[in-house]
């Protein structure tokens, strides 16, 4: 039951006498809590920039012309919002906010194995952010998210030196959050928590943290190389200097294409938790859904040549690429099953989060069946390039990741702040993003087939009236967006006591108070259960003493 007040000392509270102190203690915290805290609002803050940008881009297309803006601002428009999304929202999103907040939780543990580490993480992401940002004061740049050379290398007079310096260093952040994921969960574990017993959201980071170590050096050397020839002419991409423009591509996808599974294995983490918690019912095949996500990771480096099928790799070279990509299909096709067996007979509830979650599912399916049809070379071929890939990836970035951030921050809302935000607009602003999303983007779906490119801002008339609904879309889906900022902030003051445990879950981090204590947990946890082991009745018991406007 939800006790009347918030606990006495709890992570956030603490007796610093002077704003000065209060600063430095956040500041300067090593608590992985507050370093997610630190996180979420530098994260929400890229996240409200990038969709700057995302209006700016969707405005431009309402008319053929091209009017409000050049192709020039038009590219360094597109660019902005490319490279924030992905490299400052997308990629740290689920991993640094909820992870960081999560996973010593969920295990039983005091803190991340290296809490000054992680506050350094958090340093880097900061200060690459402020690279991007200057290089975005300074005129920004013009190249794509992809930095393609020889223009990026050679032909750009943009700002391509110092965004790629951002990027570059805001991959060390990604890398040491990856080393202190992988080390807590080895090392850290409670009494008694085996790997089989662990909550997939771990299994997921674990192997999200996998591919940021593996993968992101190889973007590290990509993007200076790239900053080496730019700066001191040293032929690496310019076949004029001898170098290769192609050896860029591959590098860059060699991490990029992995990097689409940091961003979704985390959302595939959390969705199994909401899934599990709001159906009543133990995870169907857990050790399915476990592993796939380790065999993601694993695939995830095999298939980077599918980005390159028309840059004139040999069509051998291409056929095993679209193989394998189609191979990697399968363990996100196996989630998905096993999401929906879990659904069958459960106790469902329709609260926010499982909106979310529901969300996912569907957008999901489209974004990862869009992928197929990219992954065969005789489709690609038509449409590689056009809005059909912008309107795939969408589908699994925002309609994958982005759902599944937000159904965990209202899921793990009360943990983090003692209080319960408002339900009712909760599942209205759900249904907002749900709709807006669609309106914005199946339509380019339709545009890419027809053959409307990416990254241009003229276009012939008859593409208008699907540019102008993507657009409405897009101006719905900001609503959407904007209404949870404003009933989450009031929450913080006027929201219900959540208590220990509102939605009744199993997991760790709902056996402490809400928010925690510094150190996490009174009595370490001894563990002798299986993840979410809720017996059989509790799913007609919630049912039963379900009244509105309760939790669950
Ligand atoms: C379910 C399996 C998936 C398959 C089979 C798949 C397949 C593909 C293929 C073949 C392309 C290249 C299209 C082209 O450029 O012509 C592509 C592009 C892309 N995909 Fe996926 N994809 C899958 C899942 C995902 C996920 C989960 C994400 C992100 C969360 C993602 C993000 C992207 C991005 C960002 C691009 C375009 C990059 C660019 O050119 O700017 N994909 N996908
Ligand atoms: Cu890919």
């Amino acid at each position: 039951m939800a006790t009347l007040s918030l606990p006495q000392s709890s992570y956030i509270r603490d007796n610093s006498r002077t704003f000065i102190e209060w600063l430095k203690s956040w500041l300067l915290t090593v608590d992985h809590k507050r370093i997610a805290i630190l996180y979420l609002l530098a994260i929400n803050f890229f996240f409200l920039l990038g969709g700057l940008a995302a209006t700016l881009v969707r405005v431009e297309l309402i008319t053929p012309q091209g009017d409000l803006m050049s192709s020039d601002v038009y590219n360094r428009a597109f660019t902005l919002h490319g490279v924030i999304m992905v490299f400052f929202f997308l990629i740290p999103s689920i991993p640094a906010v909820l992870g960081n907040f999560l996973v010593p939780l969920m295990i039983g543990a005091r803190d991340l194995a290296f809490p000054r580490l992680n506050l350094l993480s958090w340093y880097l992401y900061m200060i690459g952010g402020i690279f991007a940002l200057i290089a975005a004061v300074f005129g920004g740049v013009d190249t794509g998210w992809t930095f393609y050379t020889p223009f990026s290398s050679t032909y750009s007079n943009s700002n391509v030196v110092m965004t790629i310096t951002g990027a570059f260093i805001m991959g060390f952040s990604s890398i040491l959050t990856g080393l202190n994921f992988i080390v807590t969960i080895h090392k850290m574990r409670a009494p008694g928590l085996t790997w089989f017993r662990l909550p997939l959201f771990i299994w997921a980071n674990y192997a999200t943290s996998i591919i940021q170590i593996l993968a992101t050096p190889v973007l590290g050397i990509a993007l200076l190389l790239v900053i080496v020839e730019r700066l001191w002419g040293v032929g690496i991409y310019d076949p004029a200097l001898g170098g290769d423009p192609l050896l860029f591509q591959h590098l860059f996808w060699f991490y990029s294409h992995p990097a689409v599974y940091i961003m979704i294995l985390p959302a595939m983490g959390v969705i199994s938790e909401l899934i599990s918690t709001f159906s009543r019912k133990r995870i169907f095949g857990y050790e399915f859904i476990a592993f796939s996500s380790i065999a993601i990771a694993i695939l995830g480096f095999l298939v980077w040549g599918h980005h390159m099928f028309v840059s004139s790799q040999s069509v051998y070279a291409g056929l095993i690429f679209s193989f394998i990509t189609m191979l990697v299909a399968i363990p996100s096709a196996i989630k998905v099953f096993n999401w929906t067996a879990t659904l069958y007979k459960g106790s469902i509830s329709y609260r926010t989060p499982m909106l979310y979650a529901l969300g996912f599912i569907g957008l999901f399916v489209i974004g990862g069946l869009t992928g197929i049809f990219l992954g065969v070379t005789a489709v690609d071929l038509h449409v590689t390039d056009t809005y059909f890939v912008v309107a795939h990836f969408h589908y699994v970035m925002v309609g994958g990741t982005i759902m599944a951030y937000l159904g965990g921050i209202h899921f793990w809302w009360p943990k983090m702040t003692g209080r319960m935000y408002n339900e009712t607009w909760g599942s209205i602003a759900a249904l907002i993003i749900f709709v807006g999303f669609n309106m914005t983007f199946f339509p380019q779906f339709i545009l890419g087939y027809l053959g409307m490119p990416r990254r241009y801002h003229v276009y012939p008339p008859e593409f208008q009236v699907l540019h102008v609904m993507s657009t409405a879309g897009a101006s719905i889906l900001a609503i959407g967006f904007i209404v949870p900022l404003i009933y989450l902030g009031i929450s913080l003051w006027k929201g219900r006591i959540a208590g220990d445990n509102p939605w009744g879950a199993t997991g760790l981090e709902w056996k402490t108070s809400s928010p925690p204590p510094t150190h996490n947990f009174d009595k370490t946890p001894i563990v002798t259960e299986e993840a979410y082991a809720y017996p059989p009745e509790a799913a007609e018991r919630d049912a039963a003493s379900w009244r509105p406007g309760s939790p669950l």
